[in-house]
């Protein structure tokens, strides 16, 4: 395992240890947390299910876990039944949290006085009434029920929370497609799952513009064959929108037809049920969809909600991830209702009109509890401490970060800046396939000494390590591999692990450590002299840019869909904001010339073909690529020639030449 462990050029300081002066939060001694640690793990089996105990079930499980009709996929809490809307609505509306405030959403306009345009509030009242009228429409016009699937393609809208517990409450399996992904992506994924209705929105607002969504679902149901209705909400309110009379109707008007009163009880849903399955970039061209079940994901939200965010009902909680993505499933959607937490939701970019948006959004709501990301962070940090020191911060009393390893020098940014030092702070370990939070401090069991960029240790039960190739644990201060050695509820779920492919789920994450069977993360990272774990970044040829995951191959994928493009081969170079970015190096098709235009194209092409954010930051022209001689493109060359590292191992390379090729091309761009 090559290199030093350093995240963006930053040493890791293994031990510094910082303490705060709060004693909110309960302080234990670090070797009694790992011996506690210990006995959790050995009783693993117990801890979730006195967790379990916690949550309202329909009927009682038979046994925690058992074994799944695949190898590695488990069953959690077989036997039992739940419904994720009614622990998330009905259980605070029959109870003290009727009329508590459920989601404040703030859309992005900012009006002439200064205060957002508009904010919408939901109780806990408001938003199961609502949830009650979408389920009663999509169970009675049209015939949705328990094992259906269904497509969500919107932005951060209220209407997206209402979508989502009414699938939940009728048992239907949906999948979340990324508003900014384009009608490539939302197909393909639509047809993986068999989504028989799609919901999505008329368009989305980004930095004051209005951008439509309908026409890319439009595009994209055009290669579909399963979708035969549509739901749309109207958010731009465009009159270009255009409407398929018999698939496309308005959410609103539907629902004008649904009287206050309609009620549909919460299905009973088998604890293995698919809640959803939600597509993640692997190693190969074709996304993942990972499934999570129900019981097992309940479990272990409720767990890391109490135990990383330590929610309490006198919190304001604000996670501003996209529903898009897993943070927003977990930490945004279900985790903060279930738990009965008061949630803001803000449409818009940090930086829109001004880079104080967030600090405004914080003042404004008294916000206490904040799950940011390193790639805000940097960006903030960038446009200087006088946004953030203008506001009233003082509401807040927990902060984390998540998506990417955060630098010492962010970490430390939020501790001092934004929490004054009186917030702990942390960075969550987790992905995913985990379906929640495996590395991290623990503000709400205890606290442990922070140290700036560190994911903390393993929460209770998990059993997170980092090993060698053999799957030996590393010295302390040594490079590894990240693994979970046991199961956890909320892991990649029964039937299958891996939406209809049971082989690739066993094969991508058990095979490298198939006589151990431990869970191969695809993450390098380092353990220090208290166990500390620090994720130092991908080991495999996944890419996280901004947070965001996107594999070289998907990417290379669509930049060989460009007509001039016969061959690509993708790697991250670091970044100081965004962690790490893409750069292509292209081989052109007979009949093209390199061309400053081209390079352009090819970077708006990947844009509107694949989505913004996977936008190649430089395309380098070259006659051919380093390849090994069964015709594999060696992407660790090229990526050393464009860090202007040493090649290493170059035994297998086919020719020479074309890494020569490479450095010319990177070098002629960047020097000049
Ligand atoms: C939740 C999420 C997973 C990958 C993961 C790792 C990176 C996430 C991190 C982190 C260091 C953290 N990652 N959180 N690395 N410190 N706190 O991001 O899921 O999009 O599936 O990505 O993100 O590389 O393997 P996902």
């Amino acid at each position: 395992m090559p290199g030093e462990a350093e995240i963006l050029g930053e040493s890791l300081p293994f031990e510094e240890r910082i303490e705060l002066p709060n004693w909110a939060y309960r302080r234990v001694d670090i070797e009694d947390y790992r011996a506690s640690h210990a006995s959790s793990v050995r009783d693993a089996a117990g801890q979730w299910e006195r967790l379990a105990k916690e949550l309202f079930w329909q009927r009682p499980w038979d046994k925690v876990v058992s074994e799944g009709d695949h190898p590695h996929v488990s069953k959690w809490f077989e036997g039992g039944a739940l419904n994720l809307s009614q622990l998330a609505l009905d259980r605070h509306v029959d109870g003290d949290r009727r009329n508590k405030l459920a989601l404040i959403w703030e859309g992005e306009a900012i009006g002439k006085d200064g205060a957002p345009s508009e904010v919408r509030k939901f109780t806990y009242y408001d938003l199961w009434r609502e949830v009650n009228r979408f389920a009663f429409l999509l169970k009675n016009n049209f015939g949705m029920k328990k094992g259906d699937k269904m497509a969500v393609y919107l932005p951060m809208v209220p209407e997206a929370f209402v979508v989502l517990l009414a699938a939940a409450r009728l048992g239907v399996t949906f999948t979340v497609v990324f508003s900014g992904f384009s009608a490539e992506a939302l197909s393909s994924r639509i047809n993986d799952l068999g989504a028989k209705l799609l919901v999505t929105a008329d368009g989305l607002n980004r930095r004051g513009k209005q951008v439509s969504l309908k026409d890319i679902a439009d595009k994209a149901l055009e290669q579909t064959r399963t979708v035969s209705q549509v739901i749309v909400v109207r958010r731009i309110d465009s009159k270009d929108t255009s409407m398929k009379a018999g698939r496309d109707y308005w959410f609103d008007d539907l629902m004008r037809g649904v009287p206050a009163s309609a009620r549909v009880e919460p299905e009973p849903i088998e604890s293995e049920h698919p809640l959803y399955v939600l597509y993640t970039s692997g190693t190969t061209g074709k996304p993942k969809g990972m499934i999570h079940d129900s019981g097992g994901y309940a479990v272990l939200l409720h767990a890391t909600m109490k135990w990383v965010f330590d929610i309490k009902d006198s919190d304001v909680y604000w996670c501003p991830a996209d529903i898009g993505w897993v943070t927003g499933h977990s930490y945004v959607v279900f985790g903060p209702l279930i738990e009965g937490a008061t949630a803001v939701i803000y449409e818009g970019t940090l930086d829109f009109p001004q880079p104080d948006r967030w600090w405004q959004v914080i003042e404004r709501y008294g916000v206490s509890v904040f799950y940011t990301t390193p790639t805000a962070t940097r960006m903030q940090m960038r446009f200087g401490e006088d946004f953030v020191r203008k506001h009233d911060r003082s509401s807040l009393r927990i902060i984390h970060s998540v998506g990417e390893p955060i630098n010492p020098s962010a970490w430390r940014w939020l501790f001092e800046v934004v929490g004054e030092k009186r917030c702990p702070v942390g960075s969550t370990w987790w992905m995913t396939e985990t379906g929640g939070i495996m590395v991290s401090h623990l503000p709400g069991l205890m606290l442990l000494p922070m140290k700036p960029g560190t994911n903390g240790l393993p929460i209770p039960g998990i059993d997170a390590d980092v090993v060698d190739d053999k799957g030996e644990p590393v010295k302390h201060g040594e490079k590894g591999l990240l693994v979970i050695k046991n199961k956890w509820p909320g892991m990649p779920g029964a039937p299958t692990g891996m939406w209809g492919d049971p082989e690739r789920y066993a094969k991508q994450y058990f095979e490298r450590f198939a006589s151990r069977g431990y869970f191969y993360c695809g993450d390098y990272a380092v353990k220090d002299n208290d166990g500390y774990i620090w994720v130092a970044g991908r080991a495999d040829e996944v890419l996280k840019v901004a947070g965001h995951r996107i594999g070289t191959f998907e990417l290379e994928s669509s930049i060989v869909s460009h007509k001039a493009a016969s061959e690509a081969a993708v790697v991250a170079i670091p970044d100081p904001i965004k962690g790490e970015v893409p750069i292509a190096f292209v081989v052109l098709r007979q009949g093209f010339a390199p061309s400053e235009e081209l390079r352009k194209e090819i970077r708006l092409w990947v844009r509107s073909n694949f989505s913004p954010i996977a936008e190649p930051s430089q395309v380098y022209f070259v006659n051919k690529l380093p390849k090994t001689r069964s015709g594999k493109i060696m992407r660790r060359l090229v990526k050393a020639v464009a860090e202007g590292k040493p090649l290493g191992d170059i035994a297998t390379l086919e020719d020479e030449a074309s890494v020569d090729e490479v450095k010319q091309a990177y070098e002629s761009l960047t020097v000049s």
